[in-house]
């Protein structure tokens, strides 16, 4: 009886995480950028894990049944099966490469930006972010952050003319312009960060110390949460943003009213 009613319950567990699988309101948020391939590894995943934990399961069950505690019935002893433990190894290799593999490619694709990718940069610290856009010269003045105070947030070499007309942009929302390709540039000041943008299937962490980055093209207009996915202290939770799609004039349009680090305006920031 025993042994039916804890049979009984992993088959349930089985059933259930499929059923849940299906019908759970839990399921990706609509997608807006061209990382469906992060969907796509995703869902490899969930397969391959959720065939594993089935058929664990179902084996469990049966196993519970079938050598279940019988009256006057002594265990058996079986030496090593050294076929079937060959063949588990080489399944259970083909499952690891299968699960690891395919995010291999599509993450060394998600760091490999096209040549044409607009630049910006992120930075993160407790806990807001802030943003730099390299100007007309498309290139981001040297930034140190040894050079990092009050009047100078990004630590930005206050010599170097590629500096002059790079645009900062401190509140905690970003705009950019619908289907062009964006290189994010992403530093730390303090502590552990992760950049995340959902919809975009967007995540990266910012370091101190290092400059780390990722790329996406965003393919629908809207308003697009960012949240900081590395917890980083009392304050992580208010740690948000807002990435704004537009449309290219519009873009122009919100990127002239921000500071420039070569104009009063941005020095005094
Ligand atoms: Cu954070």
């Amino acid at each position: 009886m025993q042994a039916v009613l804890i049979a009984g319950a992993l088959v349930l567990i089985a059933v259930g995480a499929v059923i849940f699988t299906l019908v759970t309101p839990w399921w990706f948020t609509p997608q807006a950028s061209n990382w469906g391939e992060i969907d796509s590894t995703l869902l490899l995943t969930i397969w391959i894990t959720g065939i594993a934990f089935v058929l664990v399961n179902l084996f469990v069950a049966y196993t519970v049944i079938r050598y279940r505690h019988r009256e006057g019935q002594r265990a058996e002893y079986l030496p090593e099966h050294k076929r079937l433990e060959w063949g588990l190894i080489a399944l259970t290799t083909v499952g690891v490469i299968v699960l690891l593999a395919p995010g291999l490619f599509v993450y060394s694709r998600f760091i490999t930006p096209p040549e044409e990718a607009m630049l910006v940069e992120v930075v993160g610290e407790q806990w807001r972010w802030t943003f730099r856009f390299p100007g007309p010269d498309g290139v981001l003045g040297e930034a140190d952050p040894q050079r990092i105070s009050f009047e100078n947030p990004f630590g930005i070499d206050p010599d170097d003319p590629y500096a002059q007309d790079d645009v900062l942009v401190l509140g905690n929302e970003l705009h950019l312009p619908v289907g062009v390709p964006v290189k994010l540039q992403l530093r730390a000041k303090d502590v552990l960060h992760s950049f995340y943008v959902p919809q975009f299937r967007v995540k990266m962490d910012t370091v101190p110390g290092m400059v780390t980055h990722l790329w996406f093209t965003p393919t629908e207009v809207g308003r697009y949460e960012i949240a900081c996915a590395e917890y980083c202290g009392i304050g992580h939770h208010t740690m948000r943003g807002v990435v704004v799609v537009e449309d290219e004039e519009s873009f122009r349009q919100w990127l002239a009213t921000q500071p420039i680090f070569g104009s009063p305006a941005g020095r005094s920031e």
